[in-house]
């Protein structure tokens, strides 16, 4: 699914790890299609990703001031609100963001709209807003970007992202992105596809280019690591109002894991946003909308997380989990699955990953743990 957190983890192994232990250990090679050696960058177009993450930071602006007026406010002053306008303006015509000049007050102004009492009580929504329009809500990593410092940074007429700034940031995947690298003697091909509804369509015709491994005599593994975000589990599907993000991601691993190329194939899942799961669970504001995950609890859970705010952590996770656990239970029964609860912003991922592909990918079979 779309902003799960995907190529997030991706660049957090590859480039961050992966580069480390290929420079610091003989038995590692990141590889080039036709496995030979790859000694250039793996993604360095820092261009790119300026204009990418000044483009995030603007969506996100531009759904706040939209929120803004939603809640009937107004802006301090006549200065703000033109300025808010005009950054809807750029969200609007997303072209012009790489020939707009950053100036000094253009910073000054996106500060001051931060520290706008309209603007925070709007901010103070981030857990609950959904705009009417599919696909759009502020990124997940938004948070890191939102202070003084790091806006003043990014908005900068020479500002070169940090690595840390590229895994905050939302650059949508277009197609299927293929990393290789070899452990040792073993040949490891890694696919990243798009999550965007458009992308997903392209991925289940993909599939059938894929080697997964069918022919029983050939020692090829393949596994799907699907990715769900736990923060869509009160995002609303755009078409189905009582159905969520989530319960998309759901359909989609079950139509995925249908088809007859992934048949060979085992399932790894990463439950991921672990943080941004517990900062929505832990929001007033959300609590009703655990009735979206409410046939994982009991009535007495329920009751007292309404009531009182009350819940125990696993309790939740394994009320979101259970849609994909009893989809595979249900449907295929017979795929070896196994899963993690992750936070892919956080370095610590790397080694879950990187445990995911020696322990279960290359050395055992998965085992079923299944709840
Ligand atoms: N807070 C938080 N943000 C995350 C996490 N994983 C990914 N993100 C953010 O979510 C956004 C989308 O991530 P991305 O990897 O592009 O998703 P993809 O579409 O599945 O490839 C980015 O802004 C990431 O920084 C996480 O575990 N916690
Ligand atoms: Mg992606």
């Amino acid at each position: 699914m779309g902003s799960a957190g995907k190529s997030t983890i991706i660049r957090h192994y590859f480039i961050l790890h992966l580069k480390y232990l290929c420079a610091t250990n003989s038995n590692y090679k990141y590889c080039n299609e036709d496995w030979s050696e790859k000694k250039d960058e793996i993604e360095g177009d820092d261009e790119i990703w300026k204009n990418k993450i000044r483009e995030n930071i603007i969506n996100a602006f531009d759904i706040f001031i939209k929120q803004v007026y939603k809640n009937g406010d107004k802006f301090e002053n006549e200065e703000l609100q033109v300025f808010a306008k005009s950054l809807e303006h750029l969200y609007a015509n997303k072209s012009e963001i790489p020939s707009v000049e950053m100036s000094d007050l253009f910073r000054e102004h996106l500060i001051n709209l931060l520290n706008d009492p309209s603007f925070k009580k709007a901010l103070a929504l981030k857990n609950k807003i959904q705009i009417d329009e599919p696909e759009r809500k502020p990124f997940d990593g938004l948070a890191y970007f939102l202070n003084e410092t790091k806006l003043k940074e990014v908005f900068y007429t020479s500002y070169i992202p940090s690595e840390e700034d590229k895994i905050y940031s939302r650059l949508p995947t277009i197609e299927v992105h293929r990393y290789y690298f070899m452990l040792n003697k073993t040949k490891i091909e890694i696919y990243d596809a798009g999550g965007q509804a458009s992308e997903r369509v392209r991925l289940l015709s993909y599939l059938s280019r894929w080697n997964t491994g069918q022919n029983s005599s050939s020692n090829n593994r393949s596994f799907i690591l699907f990715v769900v975000s736990l923060s869509d589990y009160n995002v609303k599907h755009p078409e189905y109002p009582d159905k969520t993000l989530l319960d998309e991601s759901a359909a989609f691993m079950d139509a995925l894991l249908n088809s007859e190329h992934t048949r060979h194939c085992g399932v790894l899942i990463f439950f991921n946003k672990k943080d941004r799961f517990f900062e929505k669970i832990t929001d007033e504001l959300c609590r009703d909308d655990v009735d979206y995950i409410k046939d994982g609890l009991s009535p007495a859970e329920l009751r007292d997380y309404k009531l009182n705010g009350k819940f125990k952590k696993d309790k939740m996770f394994d009320a979101v989990e259970l849609k994909f656990f009893k989809l595979l239970e249900e449907k295929h029964k017979n795929k070896s699955s196994y899963s993690r609860n992750t936070c892919a912003v956080d370095p610590k991922i790397m080694e879950t990953f990187h445990d995911v592909i020696k322990n279960e990918i290359l050395l055992e079979n998965i085992s079923g743990i299944l709840p």
